[in-house]
């Protein structure tokens, strides 16, 4: 079996770095982005600055003001974080289309049968980083090594601005080292648990017997056996692809009057204009209106149209309407998106998560 090639990328403080690129006068100031302390408010990142203090992400801004009197809290821009996640993500697919999102900030990539920057996973990792912040004057930290486990861990060893490589050769030694709190999923509880049992590296790790470990810590005792080795099988999955989003409502009375009909369109619209929100800007191709009529019979009309609007599905509504002519029990609005490498952001659990 042939080695894989697999990178992590993950943003430095991207909140923050955000803010500070979009004013440089906080560049050298503690600051955290998040809610503020008097509406009770949490940090969601901190930059390098106020970490010295130590800021965290998850921590009550009003604490974070006692540890860091002078911390500049500056409020959450998501449609701004969202598009700059969009842009570095378009970024990685030039490189590849096995591209696993976790978050607005943090990918893997398996660069396995890359073809560029002649194959190396090392150079690939920093041509991303160079694009990322040619484009977007931003920093990201990349993790290269045999699997996902491993990447993820070395792009958090020479952060921030940093890539750290483990080759295949070097897996051995660099596990035997690592403290078993490293490793991702082992939160507070599990570390806590393992450090009671006398176990502080994967080196103490490997010489438990698994079954020591499955009788402790259930299926994630067989996982932490093989982190322990640095083995880690999971591949990459490409996020899903969303083809197309939509919104429905089933009336609790069949609808006979049309303009009735036409003002449960118009909240539908609301409705999928913030669910659109979520979808990262992608090109829509094509509205649809979907019909089920007192009889469960159910009908779709489409068309093609790439600017969001309500007189369109007003339109295919009353096509779809002709079709039966019968009360309506349930109306849909949607939209197809354009063909594109775009991809639905999921945070994922992790199976060690405490
Ligand atoms: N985030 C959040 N709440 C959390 C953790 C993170 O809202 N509890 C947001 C803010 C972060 C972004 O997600 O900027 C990315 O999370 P990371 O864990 O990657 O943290 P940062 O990118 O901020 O810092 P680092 O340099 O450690 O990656
Ligand atoms: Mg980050």
């Amino acid at each position: 079996m042939t080695c894989r090639k697999i990178i992590h990328i993950d943003m430095d403080a991207f909140y923050a770095s955000v803010e500070m690129r979009d004013n440089p006068a906080l560049r050298d100031k503690p600051i955290a982005v998040g809610g503020s302390h008097d509406r009770r408010g949490v940090v969601a990142t901190a930059n390098y600055a106020a970490r010295k203090y130590g800021v965290r992400s998850a921590m009550a801004t009003a604490y974070a003001l006692r540890l860091c009197p002078d911390l500049i809290i500056l409020p959450v821009d998501m449609p701004k974080y969202r598009a700059i996640g969009e842009g570095i993500r378009k970024c990685f697919y030039r490189y590849t289309p096995l591209v696993e999102t976790l978050s607005l900030d943090e990918a893997y990539l398996d660069v396995t049968t890359c073809n560029h920057c002649n194959g190396s996973a090392t150079w690939i990792a920093n041509a991303i980083r160079n694009d990322i912040f040619e484009e977007f004057q931003l920093t990201a930290s990349a993790g290269v090594a045999p699997n996902k486990f491993l990447a993820k861990i070395a792009s958090e060893w020479h952060k921030p601005n940093g890539l750290f490589i483990i080759t295949p050769s070097e897996i051995a030694g660099f596990v035997a080292k690592l403290g078993v709190d490293k490793i991702p999923g082992v939160g507070k509880v599990t570390a806590r648990k393992l450090h009671d049992m006398q176990i502080n590296t994967c080196a103490d790790l490997q010489n438990i017997p698994q079954y020591r470990l499955i009788e402790n810590f259930g299926k994630s005792g067989a996982r932490l056996h093989e982190l322990s080795f640095g083995i880690d099988e999971r591949s990459v999955e490409p996020n899903r692809i969303q083809k197309s989003t939509s919104v429905e409502e089933t009336f609790e009375k069949d609808i006979i009057d049309l303009a009735i009909a036409h003002q449960e369109i118009d909240l539908l619209f609301i409705r999928l204009v913030k669910r659109l929100e979520k979808s990262h800007g992608k090109s829509i191709a094509k509205h649809f209106v979907k019909i089920k009529f007192h009889d469960f019979i159910q009908t779709t009309v489409e068309c093609i149209a790439s600017d969001l609007s309500c007189s369109v599905f007003k339109i295919l509504f009353q096509q779809g309407y002709e079709r039966k002519q019968l009360p309506i029990r349930l109306i849909g609005i949607g939209v197809h998106f354009a063909s594109e490498n775009s991809c639905a952001v999921e945070q994922l659990k992790l199976p060690l998560d405490d």
